[in-house]
């Protein structure tokens, strides 16, 4: 359960207007492999990652963050309600995927710095607080069904 006042429900949908969520997300996602590579475990098949140019260059490492940011960006609408709209992936993450939920954490603290960077003077301290509720919510979300 994540509490966001309305001001700052606002806040992230007039922020997230302003990013181009694809980048972002493959962005993200590179990001991660690189700066955290025990993360490249999960993504055998995705090919070259021998390098930060060849992970950020990499299409199925852009085309995997558009899922995963498609899917956050569907959470976005559902701020009320984070565990049900995860739940069924939390349980694949869990049971199919095998993904230690600090990943989450890790990855929603990456989407943060990238939207500083996308955002540029328009990432204020509260939208920054207000982003940071929210990839704390997903990432305890996408955690809750694990056992
Ligand atoms: Mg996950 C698949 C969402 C973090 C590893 N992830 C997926 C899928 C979605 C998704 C929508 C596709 C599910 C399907 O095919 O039905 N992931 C998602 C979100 C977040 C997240 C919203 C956090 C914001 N994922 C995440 C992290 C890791 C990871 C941190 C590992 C470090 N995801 C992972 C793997 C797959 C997915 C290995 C399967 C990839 C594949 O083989 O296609």
């Amino acid at each position: 359960m994540v509490h966001l006042t309305d001001g700052e429900k606002a806040a992230i949908n007039a922020a997230w207007g302003k990013v181009n969520a694809d980048e972002v997300g493959g962005e993200a996602l590179g990001r991660l492999l690189v700066v955290y590579p025990w993360t490249q475990r999960f993504f055998d098949s995705f090919g070259d990652l021998s390098s930060a140019s060849a992970v950020i260059g990499n299409p199925k490492v852009k085309a995997h963050g558009k899922k995963v940011i498609d899917s956050f960006s569907n959470g976005l609408k559902h701020l009320d309600n984070l565990k049900g709209t995860f739940a069924s992936l939390s349980e694949l993450h869990c049971d199919k995927l095998h993904v230690d939920p600090e990943n989450f954490r890790l990855l929603g603290n990456v989407i943060v710095i990238v939207l500083a960077h996308h955002l540029g003077k328009d990432f204020t301290p509260q939208v920054q607080a207000a982003f940071q509720k929210v990839v704390t919510g997903v990432a305890n979300a996408l955690a809750h069904k694990y056992h």
